[in-house]
């Protein structure tokens, strides 16, 4: 073990992230503004933790002003959250805008205007309407591509001015794989077509997002991305069998945006092998040639646990409809490092690894951690008795080792611009809600929601301060 100490450029962003429906709660919101978030945990209540859920949140809706003192509090450059699409129309079709929403965003921009706290918004967290999902079926429709369109036009007409690092999705792939890929969420309707089908619609709405932000000009001042989630796959041994089972794994779940949106092009192995499966999805020549001329100016990357695979140990039953699983069985490696709370593995060298990717196959595009971070269940057993603080010092280690594997690789010309930590405070994740929390901030259940700062909170404000990172690292690991 020895101490390393390594300069944070300047400009890099050293943030944190939350969304709108994990944080500000149902006060306010009209009837007829559900979003798929909320329709699932009403009519699947029980499966989440304690019962707690969207309804609440942290009810950052009244309380950010307390929350943009902490931001502060704590030395964050930016704070990235979403718009909840499901709240800012009272009419999804015409774009009528909920004023009372919108009066809302704009205080908390100018509050983090006040404190010198950057916005980064996303257009969508999940927050797909209820109503869209019902009369459409969701991104089944390209009626539903066309309404992001008039709903980002309404967005960017009202907050260009106050913010200038957008993003359509967050995690465009996670919905539609653990509802009609995985059929493990409400309303369990195992489907692999729909589910490449709204892949596709997600894609080509964010190549008509910034077809739109750049003909209005909006670039002259501002970038347009999106917030992917690709996971660092490693095949268990160098075997040929093995290796290609992270070869499709990656294909699958990584590729099929990251290809489309940095290169333009979906990758025509996940085209064939969806044909030869008999995975169809309706998509034109003509949408293919939006994709190809309207690719993002930067991507935010969530990264939190190595995905391990191999090759698949038993046949596929015939029965069962094509699954990507087809290819590849999970693995866990022996003896290796984890968050027992949510049962991932840790191995921080992920963000390295991610970066190299970056620069040699997608053309170094500027990128940055969209989202890192350790969730922690009981995390009140590292209160200290005296302050009342909790001792989080696991998670100033995990952000450590992370962000150490960012700055090593920027100095060797990865382009990787920031890191932001999952999460700004406790906050709901779906089913989960406050089970494993992740704040620097803790929300006291107990107590109002009172807020306090967890030790995390004063060494990321020193971190922000200094401009130098130290810490103790495994020899092997530098
Ligand atoms: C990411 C999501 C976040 C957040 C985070 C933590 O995938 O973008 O919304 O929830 O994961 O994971 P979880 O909530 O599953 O614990």
């Amino acid at each position: 073990m020895s101490k390393v100490s390594i300069a944070i450029p300047d400009g890099f962003i050293l943030g944190a992230a939350a969304s709108a429906w994990q944080t500000e709660g149902w006060s306010g919101k009209k009837s007829g503004q559900d979003s798929y978030l909320d329709l699932w945990y009403k009519n699947h209540r029980h499966v989440w933790h304690n019962g707690y859920g969207p309804a609440k949140a942290t009810d950052f809706y009244h309380r950010y002003k307390e929350d943009v003192a902490l931001m502060k509090a704590s030395g964050l450059t930016h704070y990235r959250t979403s718009i909840n699409w499901s709240r800012f129309f009272t009419d999804y079709e015409l774009g009528r805008v909920d004023e009372e929403y919108a009066a809302y965003i704009d205080s908390y921009l100018d509050e983090m205007k006040r404190q010198g706290i950057e916005p980064m918004l996303c257009l969508e967290h999940y927050e797909l309407p209820a109503y869209l999902i019902e009369k459409y079926d969701g991104w089944s429709s390209k009626k539903v591509v066309e309404l992001f369109v008039l709903y980002a036009e309404k967005v960017f007409a009202r907050f260009a001015g106050k913010v200038s690092r957008w993003f359509t999705f967050n995690e465009p792939v996670v919905v539609q794989t653990r509802v009609y890929l995985d059929a493990i969420r409400w309303p369990f309707e195992q489907n692999t077509g729909k589910w490449m089908q709204w892949n596709h619609h997600k894609v080509l709405a964010t190549a008509k997002v910034v077809e739109l932000f750049r003909r209005r000009g909006y670039d002259s001042h501002g970038s347009i991305g999106v917030i992917l989630n690709p996971e660092v796959t490693y095949a268990r041994s160098s075997a040929p069998h093995d290796r290609q089972a992270a070869h499709l794994y990656d294909l699958f779940y990584n590729r099929v945006f990251l290809d489309p949106m940095i290169k333009g092009e979906y990758p025509q192995e996940l085209l064939d092998l969806l044909q030869k499966h008999d995975v169809h999805f309706d998509y034109s020549e003509q949408e293919l040639a939006v994709i190809r001329n309207n690719t993002v100016d930067e991507v935010g990357i969530n990264l939190y646990y190595p995905h391990r695979v191999k090759a698949p140990s038993r046949g596929w039953n015939k029965e069962t409809p094509f699954h990507p699983a087809f290819y590849y069985e999970h693995f866990e490696l022996p003896g290796r490092r984890m968050n027992t709370s949510r049962g991932w593995e840790i191995y921080p060298k992920i963000v390295y690894d991610m970066a190299m990717r970056i620069k040699t196959e997608y053309g170094n595009i500027p990128w940055f951690i969209a989202e890192n971070g350790m969730g922690i269940e009981n995390e009140g057993r590292f209160r200290d008795a005296a302050s009342g603080e909790i001792q989080d010092d696991y998670r100033i280690e995990f952000v450590a080792e992370h962000l150490y594997w960012a700055l090593k690789a920027r100095e060797e010309g990865a382009n990787c611009g920031g890191y932001m930590l999952w999460a700004f405070t406790d906050n709901v994740s779906p089913m989960n809600a406050f089970k494993n929390r992740y704040g620097l901030i803790e929300i006291d259940l107990d107590d109002n929601r009172n807020r306090h700062q967890k030790k995390s909170s004063h060494w990321f404000k020193s971190l922000s301060e200094s401009g130098v990172l130290s810490l103790t690292l495994d020899d092997e690991d530098k």
